[in-house]
């Protein structure tokens, strides 16, 4: 396909919509399978109704070489077993740095690049730079939906096997008390 011609891109600051408006997916707490340390809870989760976790919302620039592809994910509040509800998380098989900015509500991006783990904390107005090679996951850590846009190159690709296999590192939990951040080392 040619690449596309200049276009503006309308964003609905208050609700996450983009138009025009390229593909959207949601994510149900089943898909998200092998995920939560807890596999008792996400179980549970997923017989209480199997919620959706997040939503994507894509413009319509295509995933393809020298594209520059955004995202808008809304990740709705929540915890699985203590853990604050987030993105499946991935690798770009073709590394290659992205950013995310912060539009709504609280979150962090959890970075791991096999060896070594990062958590930013994301509100809105802040950009959480991924440098090629770190594997990301964003995690809702306040108690309304948390929103970011995410912009990256259209041909790094989405690796997911890589988390199931590595993890990421770090898990985000709900503190005993509050809940506020309680970013930990994986058991
Ligand atoms: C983001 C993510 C989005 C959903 O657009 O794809 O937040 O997270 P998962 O892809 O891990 O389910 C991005 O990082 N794109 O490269
Ligand atoms: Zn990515």
């Amino acid at each position: 396909t040619p690449p596309l011609q200049p276009f503006a891109i309308r964003f609905g600051a208050d609700n996450g919509t983009l138009e025009p408006q390229g593909p959207t997916l949601q994510r149900r707490m089943s898909d998200l399978e092998g995920l939560f340390a807890d596999r008792r809870a996400w179980e549970q989760a997923v017989a209480d109704g199997d919620p959706v976790v997040y939503t994507v919302v894509s413009s319509p620039v295509p995933e393809a070489a020298r594209e520059l592809p955004q995202s808008i994910t809304t990740i709705f509040p929540g915890d699985t077993g203590g853990e604050f509800w987030m993105t499946k998380g991935h690798q770009h098989p073709d590394p290659q740095g992205e950013i995310y900015l912060g539009l709504e509500g609280r979150g962090g991006l959890l970075l791991f690049d096999g060896d070594r783990a990062e958590w930013l904390d994301i509100s809105p107005g802040v950009i959480g730079y991924i440098p090629p090679g770190w594997a990301h996951r964003s995690v809702n850590v306040g108690d309304e939906p948390y929103r970011f846009l995410a912009v990256y190159p259209g041909s790094a690709g989405h690796d997911y096997g890589w988390v199931l296999t590595h993890g990421m590192g770090l898990r985000a939990r709900r503190a005993e008390t509050e809940a506020t951040v309680g970013a930990e080392t994986e058991a």
